[in-house]
Parts: structure tokens; sequence; C-alpha cells
């Protein structure tokens, strides 16, 4: 038995890289639709490595009857047209967008850490997937929380170009390159130049009717997106930073327990945590850097600490492909948990 799944927002870099983990983790499919909006209606993507190709389909005209799954990857507002009309035909909706995270009515899973709130998703036949800072941060948290109950995260992210989509990958191209030929380029897609630089600025900025006026709604997400997947009871300050990096996301997490825990401990339980890599080394180079995480499914942890400006403290360094764990691989995760869980159609 295997499903029909369609990816929407296929071409994106979200939605291409959903194709290569379906393709890669040979997820039960009998049938793949690759959805889009019109001006990608008609081109030719590749089913991942499948050696299968797939013409785009006009998201406007799609039927959504009779397919299982739709993997969205298009932004919220095509979720705010789409993704009910899907749900209301009958195909389950694991959505990469912000627009449902927050519904008390729809679950956001992150199969390592919360894999029972899916039993939730029949209220609208909606799963939400999380922000990609988010995901990398509550897995590395979820093996220290279970241990030493957590009780605040200070978190700095270091966050890749392909967060903000093609138009940020083509920008730090371009800029990176008009900056050596000396022929400086305005931003068109960040808000100051991103090429030998770092903006400490994603999204938009809180207001103040917000208990957190003057965090930018990335690092509101972290923290709501933390308390909804992980506990509430956590407190989270984040201040979310665009880096000069292609692909991955990097954190600096300092952690406050409620109990001791000692980085030998803490080391151990991350290195038999699902989803984690420990690379700890501390020698030259014994940590993992962006670059070397692309591709990869693991969220890596290095730099394991103590924090001595707290009584019972850990820090560590966390990197993740953004498009993967962040996004397309905890999609495809989901949608397998899913199956196992629920639509009982697997082999
Ligand atoms: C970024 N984290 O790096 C964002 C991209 O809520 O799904 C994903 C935004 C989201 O810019």
């Amino acid at each position: 038995m295997a499903y029909r799944v369609v990816v929407v927002g296929a071409t994106g870099n979200v939605g291409r890289e959903m194709l290569n983990i379906l393709g890669e983790r040979q997820f039960p499919v009998s049938e793949v639709a690759a959805v889009a909006s019109p001006r990608s209606t008609g081109d030719i993507i590749d089913f991942g490595d499948t050696g299968q190709e797939l013409k785009v389909r006009n998201i406007e005209h799609f039927d959504w009857a009779g397919w299982d799954i739709a993997l969205f990857a298009a932004g919220s507002g095509p979720a705010k047209i789409y993704a009910p009309m899907a749900a209301a035909a009958g195909c389950t909706v694991i959505d990469n967008s912000s627009l449902f995270r927050m519904d008390p009515d729809v679950p956001l899973i992150v199969p390592e850490v919360n894999p029972h709130a899916i039993d939730a998703y029949r209220k609208r036949n909606i799963i939400a997937n999380p922000n990609c800072s988010t995901a990398q941060m509550v897995v590395a948290l979820k093996p220290l929380h279970d241990a030493a109950t957590i009780r605040r995260v200070v978190v700095s992210t270091y966050q890749s170009v392909s967060g903000a989509g093609k138009q940020g990958m083509d920008e730090l191209f371009e800029q990176s390159r008009a900056v050596f030929v000396g022929d400086p380029k305005e931003p068109r897609k960040f808000t100051k130049q991103i090429a030998f630089n770092v903006i400490p600025h994603i999204d938009s900025f809180m207001g103040p009717d917000s208990d957190y006026d003057g965090y930018t709604k990335e690092e509101w997400k972290m923290a709501v997106e933390t308390n909804k997947i992980l506990d509430p009871n956590i407190l989270v300050s984040a201040t979310c930073v665009r880096v000069p990096v292609f692909v991955g996301h990097s954190e600096a997490v300092s952690v406050e327990f409620e109990e001791p825990l000692s980085v030998a401990k803490a080391m151990s339980l991350l290195r038999e945590a699902p989803g984690i890599m420990l690379v700890d080394k501390r020698e030259d180079g014994g940590y993992v850097t962006p670059v070397e995480c692309v591709g990869d499914y693991a969220t890596f942890v290095s730099r394991v600490r103590r924090d001595p400006t707290v009584p019972n403290g850990l820090t560590f360094w966390c990197v993740s492909d953004n498009l993967r764990k962040g996004a397309a691989l905890n999609a495809v995760q989901i949608a397998e948990l899913l199956g196992r869980r629920h639509l009982k159609k697997a082999a």
C-alpha cells in the first residue's frame, strides 16, 4: 500500500527538498503531484534522484479529491486559500508556513519531540511544521529537558540566507560578487547589505501590544513554538541574526535547568538522542559548522559546556540544514509518523 502525495510549492527551495527527501527515504508513494503557482505550470522537475520527472500542475485548478497527503511549502498566502480546501477534500495537509502553527486545533509537530500530539490532527486535517530555527533547537533541548527540566533558554541564531528563499540566496551571491568587482548593489530582499555583514533582524517587529515588544516575529516564534512543542513553562529569549551563509542555521544556546545536569551526562544524553549528532572534541576544528551540515538529516551539537553564571546551566552550539530538518525533512517525518499512527496504509 502506498500514498498519493502532493507537494505544493514544488519549484521552491523547500519544495524541491521535499521531493528529494521523499525519494531518498523511499516514502511509500503510488503517485506524486508537483503543484505550484500558475507561473510554473508545465515546468518539468525531477522527483529527487528517483529518475522520474514531474510536470508542474497549477494550484488554481488542482483537484484535491483522492489525494492522501499534501506537503505545503508555498508560504502563508497560498496556505490560507488552499490548505483548508485540500483538508476538506480529505487530503491531510502538512504545512510549512507559520499560518496554522499557533492554532489550538492544529498540532505543531517535531517527531523526535512531541509525536503523540499529532493525534489531534483530525480537528482540521492540518498539521503544522515549525520554523526552522525552532525545529533544530527543540530536538537538542528535548533530552536535556527530560533529564533536568529546562527553566529558561537564551539563544542567539546565525541564520543562512536560504531561510529567506531563493531571492535571499541570489542577493548574497550577487552582492558578494558586486563587492569584489567594486560595483556595490543596493539591498532588495534584506534591509541592509548581507554580503560580508550580519543583520540582527529576521521577519517583522512585534508591536507594543505584545509581551515581545521590540523582538522580531522570528524571535517570538522561537519562544511560542518551543512552548507549544516542548513545554509551555520554558522561558525563551531569542536574538535572530541573518548571516552571509547560503544554507545551514547555527545557534548558540544557553539553558538554565531546575535541577543539576553535568556536562558528561548531557553529552551522553545527546549522543543517544534521536536526530542528534554530537561532535564535540574541544580541539581545533572539533565542532560542526553550517557548510558541513548541508544535505544532512541530523541536528549537530558541539561546544557543550557548563555555564558558570547560573546555578544549573549549560551552553552549547547547534547547527542543522534549515531546508532539511528545519523544513522539508521534518515535514516528511511528520508524513511518516502520520502513516504509522493513523493512515495504516504504509507497507
Ligand atoms: C528564516 N526561519 O530563516 C526563517 C524562514 O516561519 O517558516 C522560515 C520562516 C517560517 O528566514
